[in-house]
């Protein structure tokens, strides 16, 4: 027998002899590894005659390629000893009890969402929606904040390379009123509509997450005042918190869309160092807490949306709805909302099988 007939039939005894899968491995290193005799064979190539190597190349060739092969069949026939014998081990018990399903909860965020949507559905009022990412003029030009304008600061964004349609760049929403402006343009008036939906701002600490939830409100009819305003937001947040005593004081403030401009603040009385909704803010004991901002639309506003200011008025007020959810359902870190941490939604999420309305929000938890 030659060099490689022995090595190869060698080789092929012990390859058909290999217990398992490791032992297989070892002969493959052992014989085609670098340090492999097979390999060492192939490596005297270069040093032979060309005559020489003429009938020694395809010799070693064959060898190595016979190896090849007897490993990759013992390999199969382990492997599929393997398994055989994994199922026959194994077994599954029937009568174990199934492991209880997970059940997911309604995130306070879109608890509190549905809960605005259904009170203002009552008072008339229908959602509106549209694109997170904005162009520049539906966001600020359209609400009286043309370019280099101060209150853009306070509302620095994402911006996006692309340039807008309109001029500008492309923008993530600083709030849901580019929504309303889009309303107005394609519905035209009178308008009773709210603007539920995520916006951006480039902001981040405690109580400022670079993303938040906000609400918008926009009625625009003929006759429309103050007064339409203040009772619409005192009716909202009577039935919001579930709380006839609920009292709200308007405070003048400055919006670049709005004019006048009023910031609304609700009533509360400490309790235990606690504050509790309710009763004016200034009778002894009690205080004014700052809840949302609003006002009469700005006459350019109604005239970007379209309309001629002459003949149509209205009002707006935007809140944020994560401190809404804070305040009614005693959550106290606004960045737990954001964690996507199973325990806090366990904890403070809603049932899904309740029905979304109001009375779900306080009895039925999750
Ligand atoms: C806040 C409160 C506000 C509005 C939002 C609005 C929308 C249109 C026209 C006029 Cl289409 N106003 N929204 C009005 C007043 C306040 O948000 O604190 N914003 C910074």
């Amino acid at each position: 027998m030659s060099e490689t007939q022995t090595i190869e039939h060698d080789a092929k005894a012990r390859i058909a002899a290999a217990a398992d899968l490791a032992a297989l491995e070892a002969l493959r290193v052992e014989f085609l590894g670098k340090q492999g005799s097979v390999s060492a064979l192939m490596k005297t190539l270069g040093k032979m005659s060309p005559e020489e190597r003429q009938t020694k190349g395809p010799e070693i060739q064959a060898l190595r390629q016979a190896v090849t092969d007897a490993l990759a069949a013992r390999k199969d026939v382990l492997e599929a000893e393997a398994l055989e014998a994994k199922l026959a081990a194994e077994t599954l018990d029937l009568t174990l009890p199934a492991p209880a399903a997970t059940r997911g909860s309604v995130h306070p965020v879109s608890q509190v969402m549905d809960e605005l949507a259904e009170i203002f559905a009552d008072l008339g009022f229908a959602v509106a929606t549209g694109p997170e990412i904005e162009d520049d003029w539906y966001n600020f030009t359209a609400l009286n904040m043309p370019e280099s304008h101060p209150a853009r600061a306070m509302h620095d964004t994402f911006y996006f390379p692309d340039t807008a349609p309109k001029g500008g760049k492309m923008l993530l929403r600083t709030h849901t009123s580019p929504v309303q402006i889009r309303t107005m343009l394609a519905e035209g008036a009178p308008l009773r509509i709210i603007a539920p939906g995520r916006v951006y701002r480039s902001d981040s600490d405690a109580t400022h997450t670079p993303m938040f939830h906000q609400i918008e409100g926009l009625v625009i009819d003929k006759g429309i005042h103050l007064g339409h305003l203040k009772w619409t937001l005192e009716t909202f947040l009577k039935a919001f918190f579930e709380n006839e005593d609920i009292v709200i004081r308007l405070r003048p403030s400055y919006f670049p869309f709005t004019e006048p401009s009023v910031e609304a603040d609700v009533g509360f009385e400490l309790v235990d160092g606690k504050r509790v909704l309710g009763g004016s803010g200034d009778a002894p004991g009690h205080g004014w807490m700052e809840l949302l901002g609003s006002g009469m639309v700005n006459r350019r506003v109604i005239e970007m949306g379209g309309l001629d200011p002459d003949e149509w008025q209205g009002f707006a007020f935007g809140i944020g709805v994560d401190r809404l959810a804070m305040l009614k359902y005693g959550m106290d870190d606004l960045r737990a909302f954001f964690d996507g941490d199973a325990r806090w939604l366990q904890h403070y999420g809603f049932s899904a099988l309740a029905q979304p309305t109001l009375s779900a929000g306080v009895g039925e938890r999750a």
